[in-house]
């Protein structure tokens, strides 16, 4: 019988942090490995275009990402692993999408308001008024809206069953299982409803500031993967913590703290009382430090294998190109049916 079929991408937008990893890729790397899935791991250079990098920029982006995916264990024998740009079929189920959704669905998920809030300067997002919000809405680039629109074809295309990622994607999921329902009442049956697997830590917080998620976008609240280990301790060290000095997990109370004694535990595969029992006692100081030199011990050997790709942009075009061929005989067969039910393939 033909595994259940997993699909998720990263946008080349930077340098991994902590939060992506334990939000996804560690998960896209047991995945793979349980050998219960048939994988496709993306690289999504046309989601990052609505940040609107340089060319070269995007294409230095891309050729790293796809060095972070094989130095954190991706393997292109087990793994489908390509470049999303490269599947024409997207383009014509994005827009077939996009005839199925409301433009006022787009226009209220979280994650598009983010980032067009981004354009504000901190201090003027806290008093938006209505009118300042609808000016900066009409402002954004429309790339930003159709975002979910564009990652449901990602999911859809490949007939996915499960979608490892961070819980920041969960209302993007939701539309597209409103999509496939829609698709499916109006055509026949053609997809089927994709769910997210998510891991214990789905959202990882920002070093700097526990209330808000740790993003690419905030590079001061980050912890990249690629941290050489003197700035994984300095940044540990300087990371915010709470008030009172206990090491004690409680999101509300304490949400700076649990937020460390997360990325410990997921790390080290400790569960959270015997982590409190370990640090009782403890100054937060103490728990940092161990912290870090956990951090710098398990992406050493990835820090080590990016290094040896660093010169291999040849190598990885190849993967990708490879990857991309497989991935787009798969969208070419499934756009062909697709077509056919919405009544353009004559
Ligand atoms: N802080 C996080 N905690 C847990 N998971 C996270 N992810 C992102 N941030 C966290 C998950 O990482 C995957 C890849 O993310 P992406 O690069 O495609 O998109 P993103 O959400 O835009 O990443 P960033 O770092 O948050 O970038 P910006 O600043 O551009 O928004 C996804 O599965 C995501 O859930």
């Amino acid at each position: 019988m033909a595994k259940p079929v997993l699909v998720s991408g990263i946008q080349p937008t930077g340098k991994l942090h902590i939060g992506n990893y334990l939000g996804a890729l560690k998960n896209f790397v047991d995945l793979q490995n349980s050998g219960k899935y048939q994988c496709y791991f993306f690289i999504a250079d046309l989601h990052a275009l609505t940040e609107n990098p340089t060319a070269k920029d995007l294409t230095t982006n891309t050729i790293s990402l796809a060095a972070d995916f094989l130095a954190i264990g991706l393997d292109p024998k087990k793994s489908i692993i390509f470049q999303q740009s490269q599947i024409e079929p997207l383009q014509e189920l994005k827009w077939i999408l996009s005839t199925l959704t409301p433009v006022s669905e787009l226009l209220r998920m979280t994650a598009f308001k983010e980032k067009v809030l981004q354009a504000l300067k901190p201090g003027e997002r806290e008093k938006i008024t209505k009118e300042k919000f609808e000016e900066v809405v009409e402002a954004s680039n429309f790339g930003l809206a159709e975002y979910p629109v564009l990652m449901a074809a990602d999911i859809l295309l490949y007939d996915a069953k499960f979608v490892p990622v961070g819980d920041d994607q969960d209302q993007h999921l939701e539309l597209t299982r409103t999509l496939a329902r829609k698709f499916n009442a109006k055509f026949g049956k053609t997809f089927s409803e994709p769910n997210s697997l998510h891991t214990a830590t789905p959202r990882v917080m920002s070093l700097n500031d526990p209330a808000k998620k740790m993003s690419k976008s905030m590079p001061a609240g980050c912890l990249f993967l690629e941290d050489a280990p003197e700035i994984v301790r300095e940044k540990i060290k300087r990371a915010v913590t709470d008030s009172g000095n206990e090491i004690k997990y409680d999101e509300e109370k304490k949400p700076a703290i649990s937020n460390l004694l997360k990325i410990y535990s997921s790390i080290s595969g400790e569960n959270m009382q015997k982590l409190e029992k370990k640090y009782t006692g403890k100054t937060y100081s103490e728990f940092k430090t161990d912290l870090a030199e956990l951090v710098i011990l398990h992406f050493a050997d990835y820090r080590k294998k990016k290094k040896a790709l660093a010169g291999k942009s040849s190598a990885l075009k190849t993967i990708l190109t490879s990857g991309s061929k497989k991935a787009g005989k798969v969208a070419a067969r499934k756009i062909g049916e697709i077509k056919k039910k919405i009544g353009i393939s004559l």
